[in-house]
């Protein structure tokens, strides 16, 4: 990492940014199928939400499967037939999550991007997760870098906490642009053991990115209101979605992914940054159009 790249931001209006990128994460690994009914975990459950959250606003849609248990998994015919028919039912960008829960092993973890998504996540650093630890030692961040690379997937850099900002600076220094060209990264905020969901905070983070770089903001449970507001009042882009919020508002939970994307939205229109339709998501993002 160069001191001068840490120092500036990235330009306020770089390409893209007059409009919202809006990304859905409509599922997660986290939350249980029972505890949460309106959680998509089947294929068809997914790919109407997808359907309905395009119409609603999202470009991009950040993917967690289930087995036919609705427990998380990685399994990599699964995650093949997932994106084929998030494909064929919608013209999202498809990121497959390589994050997927905190007890999947490294190799389950790179062996998603076999499945042929358009994009993946990911995460830059090792971060306390609740109870849990959800582990990105540097070797693995590295390979998983080269892979995504070497198979010609978009990775979308999701940043946890300062820390792994100065590790997307390493990795960029040592193997070079990602495929596409450019950077584009999440800052997930509001994780019990990452950085708090708070406009200073979002400031001091978007300050550190690369130059060029573009950026959606998350904020995790209670933060998520916050965040979208700073997001768009710094001229960056947003994740909404069941994965990180299930409480619309006080004693409300969330009926489906469609209405936060729908608030999203709202908001982006009234910040007079309408959302971003697909296409333009992927000339912004690099991410070719594979229909
Ligand atoms: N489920 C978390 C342990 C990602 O999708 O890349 C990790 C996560 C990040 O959700
Ligand atoms: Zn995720």
């Amino acid at each position: 990492m160069t001191n001068d790249s840490i120092r500036r931001p990235p330009p306020a209006r770089a390409a893209g940014t007059a409009a919202t990128l809006i990304t859905v994460a409509p599922t997660g690994a986290e939350l249980e199928k029972a505890a949460v009914p309106a959680l998509p975990v089947t294929l068809e459950e997914l790919v109407a939400t997808a359907k309905s959250c395009a119409a609603a606003g999202a470009a991009v849609i950040h993917v967690h499967i289930r087995d036919d248990d609705a427990r998380p998994t990685l399994d990599v015919g699964r995650l093949t037939d997932t994106v084929r028919a998030l494909r064929e039912g919608t013209d999202l960008i498809v990121q497959l999550s390589t994050g997927g829960a905190v007890t999947d092993s490294f190799a389950r973890r790179l062996a998603v991007l076999d499945a042929g998504p358009d994009a993946c996540s990911l995460t830059c650093g090792t971060v306390n997760f609740g109870a849990e630890v959800f582990a990105n030692p540097w070797p693995f961040i590295r390979e998983l870098y080269a892979r995504t690379q070497a198979l010609a997937v978009v990775p979308e850099f999701e940043l946890f906490d300062l820390g792994h900002v100065a590790t997307l600076h390493r990795l960029l220094d040592d193997l070079g642009a990602p495929h596409g060209g450019h950077v584009h990264c999440d800052l997930v905020m509001g994780v019990p053991g990452g950085m708090p969901g708070d406009a200073a905070t979002l400031v001091q983070a978007v300050a550190a990115l690369p130059e060029g770089a573009t950026w959606s903001a998350t904020g995790v449970g209670r933060t998520c209101l916050p965040v979208m507001f700073a997001a768009l009042a710094a001229g960056g882009h947003l994740r909404v979605g069941m994965e990180d919020t299930v409480s619309f508002a006080r004693a409300r939970p969330v009926t489906g992914n469609a209405e936060l994307v729908e608030r999203a939205a709202a908001l982006a229109d009234l910040a007079q940054r309408p959302a971003m339709t697909p296409r333009d998501a992927r000339a912004m993002l690099g991410v070719p159009d594979r229909h």
